[in-house]
């Protein structure tokens, strides 16, 4: 259930944390196969699971199309414990906006983190971009894509923790220490030390769900061990993939409907012959 409360600190800060929201069998069972795909390397395929970095080694080793591996993974489309929230933040419910379904997930992937590893701060209204936008009119949300980071393990001082700066979505201005704490493409980039940044500091099954529009990054790594988290990205369902990745014919078969419809809208493409 939503609460006025979750609307009002979501509009405020541009983020919120869940509390335990991802079952322990679930958690379980995702532990189980990152174990299996820990050592994948960067551009190697394991199933339709794909070794992957963003800008550089330091920011963690990605599992992009991490829905592919398992059913824990796809239990996760639709997690009861924030689906309602994300329907919510994104909007559109009842409009053209709903036309092939309710949400897309633009982009899913696993992160593993070791020590001294971090992501740079980047996103935040300045420059503004469609895909990350924050909307509200007539008290309705209207959001470009809402994150939702699960924590697979605790994320406490000291295990490169996301970092957010609280309202940043509002701004009108770029972070003047942006430069010097944005994504380095093949060195280490963190937000510790930025003025107004704050550590999302999640219990293993929490999740951090925020508007892409928030000013984000991560603390440094420090600690001994690995951070281990999944983040799926939402947005409404006409939007597009944000990497070539395409869910598999396997998965789109196993999916029920709902979960089928947030991972490819639509049901089939029509072509000349195949428009019946
Ligand atoms: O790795 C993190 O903690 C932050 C992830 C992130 O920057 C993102 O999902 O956009």
């Amino acid at each position: 259930m939503i609460t006025d409360l979750d609307k009002y600190l979501f509009d405020l800060n541009g983020y919120l944390i869940l509390k335990d929201v991802i079952p322990h069998e679930i958690l379980n069972g995702c532990n189980k196969i990152l174990d299996e795909l820990k050592n994948t390397k960067p551009g190697e395929w394991r199933g339709h699971v794909h070794g992957h970095f963003f800008g550089s080694a330091t920011e963690g080793l990605n599992l992009q199309q991490i829905y592919e591996a398992g059913e824990p993974f796809e239990y996760l489309i639709d997690n009861p414990g924030w689906i309602d929230l994300v329907k919510c933040f994104v909007g559109g419910e009842g409009t053209h906006d709903y036309t092939h379904g309710p949400l897309l997930i633009d982009e899913n992937f696993a992160n593993i983190r070791g020590p001294g590893e971090a992501i740079g701060l980047h996103s935040g209204p300045v420059p503004w971009i469609k895909r990350c936008q924050f909307h509200v009119h007539n008290q309705k949300f209207n959001c470009g894509q809402i994150n939702i980071l699960m924590a697979l393990n605790d994320i406490g001082p000291g295990d490169g923790a996301t970092m957010v700066i609280p309202g940043s979505h509002k701004s009108n201005f770029r972070h003047p220490e942006f430069d010097a704490h944005s994504m380095g493409i093949g060195e280490t980039r963190s937000v510790d030390g930025v003025t107004g940044a704050i550590e999302a500091h999640l219990k293993k099954g929490d999740a951090l769900l925020f508007v892409d529009a928030l000013c984000h990054g991560s603390a440094q790594r420090i600690n001994e061990g690995e951070r281990r988290m999944a983040a799926y990205r939402y947005g409404p369902s006409w939007g597009f993939f944000r990497h070539p990745y395409r869910p598999s014919k396997a998965l789109l078969g196993r999916l029920s409907p709902e979960r089928r419809k947030i991972v490819m809208p639509h049901e089939k493409v029509i072509r000349p012959g195949n428009d019946s």
